[in-house]
């Protein structure tokens, strides 16, 4: 079952060949990050933001993301930041302490600098989950990740 936003191309009322957009990639469960990181990025391109205005950084975890975007979302020449992790929880309550501290630390990055600060994150009971969700049968939210920002700049 895909989402409202992974259908495709979203017409953008903006000219986005000057747009500079950061992502911000968590290094853990790596396989499925980088195929979020992949979407989004060829989705940026494929609605016209150019290679050089696609500026990746990593973080080690997913509970780094919200660091690593207000980082990048307080420099001038950024317009919207994606943050993408994947959590898959295990058997302790580590996994509801980094969803939470990571949504609300994006939620907060965004509303203080007041540029589109992008949640691209899995958390999933298990591995097959963020597979479905990262290239598999559920699409891939890095590519609605994209989608997102997109939208939110042409607000
Ligand atoms: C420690 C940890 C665990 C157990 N699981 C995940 C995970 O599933 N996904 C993820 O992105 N990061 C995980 N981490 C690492 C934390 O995000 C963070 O990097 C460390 O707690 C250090 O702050």
């Amino acid at each position: 079952m895909a989402g409202p936003l992974s259908s495709g191309k979203v017409i953008s009322r903006i000219d986005l060949s000057s747009t500079r957009i950061a992502l911000i990639v968590a290094e853990w469960n790596e396989e499925i990050t980088e195929a979020l990181y992949h979407a989004a990025a060829s989705t940026l391109l494929s609605h016209g933001v150019t290679k050089e205005n696609i500026i990746r950084k990593n973080v080690p975890g997913t509970f780094e993301l919200s660091l690593g975007a207000q980082w990048m979302a307080q420099r001038d020449e950024i317009d919207a930041v994606i943050c993408l992790g994947c959590v898959i929880q295990g058997e302790t309550p580590h996994f509801d302490y980094i969803c939470q501290a990571v949504a609300y630390g994006i939620t907060e990055v965004g509303l203080k600098t007041g540029k589109p600060v992008i949640f691209g994150v899995l958390t999933t009971l298990n591995k097959q989950q963020a597979f479905d969700r990262a290239g598999g049968k559920y699409g891939n939210k890095g590519e609605e990740a994209a989608l997102t920002a997109i939208k939110m700049l042409g607000f």
